[in-house]
């Protein structure tokens, strides 16, 4: 493994920090956090440069010693004056560094007077009154910090992908009305629509690249900048996440628009072919002896290197580029795909609108079908439907449908699954409905080999339909189920069982790896959004990203069969 440029320059960061805490020489420290911020700043990896035997004193601010210490990283991944400083103060320190509001002069403070080396210990601190009775600390010194704190833990957490959409858009309206900036583009993992992002990487093209970041540094949701230069700029926002924007020549821009949606694997892969075929790849264009000879789009990048144009969710070294070899990528699906949803909930349970409402937003979505999948009583609600309280909505979805014109509503429940694997309803009552959702809302810790056996077992019953998230994950709050997923598919694809890929934002569930794997074992998928409300049809966009993430195409999924052939794989018996 080669070392990073930010590794690199977060070596020189902690030890600019712990140096600043211990007092030492301002001007030393200000050398190490400038190599920081410049080997932050590249765009070439120093280990390329190295092997490739360029001289890095001839970097700004770079002497014979600094070269020395980076060259040692690279070589050893390790600094030896960094080993020495940490072994007189507390390496953790540097952590409380970055804590708005604490400072090398606080944070000295802090570890002298009350032994405090981390968050947790700076948090009690507080909550015992015992800061404020130190020298230059105030309630609102307090305040502030425990502010900080609060921020620094949101900035640890990877953001949903659906909390990223409202503020990449915001942010891409207000570039977008600047007259310098020609094109624009929120690259990264958020344009892979991975589950999950760290932070977002904002690209944009335009002559005037400083009144471009100028600009940009006026966005007014901006709450700490972190690092300005005369083409990338570097801020948190007051949300909390991490923002990049780098501005590229329009020559540059696919060039840089492939480079900067990574995922980095891919990029690496996508520059070894380049090699092979004596061509230089880079965020600037793609070169022939040093002459650029593409770089205006993603297309033509890939086209260099005899590639068919890879959708940027494939993006993740995992086949696509034997696959664009092969001309064997995948059509994936797309929203528009998409005929039905096949599990929501209405007030009869825990949704917030009327079965009628739904029916009727559902309706104007343009769906054919949605199936009505309130709770089962027994374990996930208090307030679940039993078998009378069913019967009761079947009734009342034999009358709506009597009125809805294009839409057909279908009957259904979410069924719980029991530790013994039975349904939480009898037979007699699910053999009236038009499908089942089952889950899992209990005795999450079971081994992996209990909790599938449970699930198979489930299977089983001839009225079990679809598995509905079917490992139980809540992104950023509790891990998924242990389960051993393989079997689980090769039980459903042998009974005709279905795997859901619910579009919750915090679900995700199935997620991308293994969908995948659904559709190489041959198991088919529902993409739904278990919508508790009429807006979370919305959620369906959500689950198709995920599923194009897994390579997933339209025949793979059920929900885009017309209601005429949707019967048929529903029906097991
Ligand atoms: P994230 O932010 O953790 O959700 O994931 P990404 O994929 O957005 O990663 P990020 O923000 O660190 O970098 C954006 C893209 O830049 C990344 O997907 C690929 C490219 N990139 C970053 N560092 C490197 C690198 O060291 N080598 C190469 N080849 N590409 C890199
Ligand atoms: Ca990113
Ligand atoms: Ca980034
Ligand atoms: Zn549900």
């Amino acid at each position: 493994m080669t070392v990073h440029n930010a590794e690199i320059a977060e070596k020189f960061n902690h030890l600019a920090n712990l140096l600043e805490i211990e007092g030492a020489n301002p001007f030393r420290v200000r050398a190490y956090r400038n190599v920081a911020r410049i080997i932050g700043g590249l765009t070439k990896n120093i280990a390329d440069m190295l092997a490739e035997g360029e001289d890095l004193t001839e970097l700004p601010g770079v002497g014979k010693d600094l070269a020395e210490k980076i060259a040692t990283i690279v070589k050893t991944k390790n600094l030896p004056l960094l080993k020495q400083v940490e072994a007189r103060i507390p390496a953790v320190l540097s952590e409380l560094m970055k804590i708005e509001g604490l400072g090398p002069k606080r944070v000295q403070l802090l570890y002298k007077k009350l032994k405090i080396t981390n968050a947790d210990d700076l948090k009690t601190a507080i909550e015992k009154g015992r800061l404020r009775k130190l020298r230059g600390f105030g309630e609102k010194t307090e305040q502030n910090i425990l502010q900080g704190i609060l921020h620094r833990t949101q900035y640890a957490k990877r953001m949903k992908l659906a909390d990223a959409f409202p503020i990449v858009n915001s942010l891409l309206n207000y570039l977008k009305h600047h007259k310098e900036i020609k094109q624009v583009e929120c690259a990264g993992s958020f344009r892979r629509r991975k589950d999950t992002v760290g932070d977002l990487d904002f690209l944009a093209t335009g002559k005037n690249s400083e009144k471009i970041i100028d600009y940009f540094l006026g966005f007014d949701e901006i709450g700490k900048v972190l690092s300005r230069g005369t083409t990338r700029s570097t801020v948190h926002l007051h949300s909390g996440i991490q923002v990049d924007l780098r501005v590229v020549p329009e020559k540059s821009y696919g060039a840089a628009l492939v480079y900067f949606t990574g995922s980095k694997a891919h990029n690496i892969a996508i520059r070894r072919i380049g090699v092979q075929k004596k061509l230089k790849i880079n965020e600037y264009g793609i070169y022939k002896r040093n002459k650029y000879v593409a770089g205006k789009t993603e297309a033509d990048v890939y086209k260099q290197i005899n590639l068919p144009y890879i959708d940027p969710e494939l993006r993740e070294d995992r086949g696509e580029i034997e696959a664009a070899k092969n001309h064997a990528l995948p059509n994936l699906i797309t929203l528009s795909d998409i005929r039905g949803d096949l599990h929501c909930h209405t007030k009869a349970t825990d949704g917030d609108s009327s079965l009628e409402a739904m029916a009727k937003a559902a309706e104007e979505l343009g769906y054919e079908y949605i199936a009505i999948t309130d709770h089962s009583s027994h374990l996930a609600m208090v307030h679940g439907l039993d078998k009378k309280a069913l019967i009761k909505q079947i009734k009342a979805i034999d009358r709506i449908n009597k009125k809805l014109k294009k839409l057909v509503v279908l009957k259904s429940i979410e069924v719980d699954i029991l530790e013994d694997g039975s349904l939480d309803l009898p037979d007699d009552i699910l053999k009236e409905l038009d499908l089942t959702v089952c889950s899992i809302h209990s005795k999450f810790n079971l081994s992996p080999k209990k909790q599938t056996e449970r699930t198979i077992r489930a299977m089983d019953n001839l009225y079990f339909t679809i598995l509905a998230h079917p490992t139980g994950r809540l992104i950023n709050q509790r891990p998924p189920y242990l389960v051993e997923m393989e079997r689980i598919m090769m039980a459903a694809k042998e009974r005709g069982c279905i795997l859901e890929m619910n579009a919750q934002p915090e679900r995700l569930d199935l997620n991308d790896i293994h969908s995948k794997m659904a559709k190489e074992k041959g198991v088919k998928l529902a993409i739904s959004t278990d919508a508790h409300s009429r807006a979370q049809f919305a959620y369906m966009a959500y689950g198709v990203y995920q599923a194009r993430r897994g390579w997933i195409e339209k025949p793979d999924v059920i929900n885009t069969l017309p209601l005429s052939q949707l019967g048929k794989i529903l029906h097991r018996s």
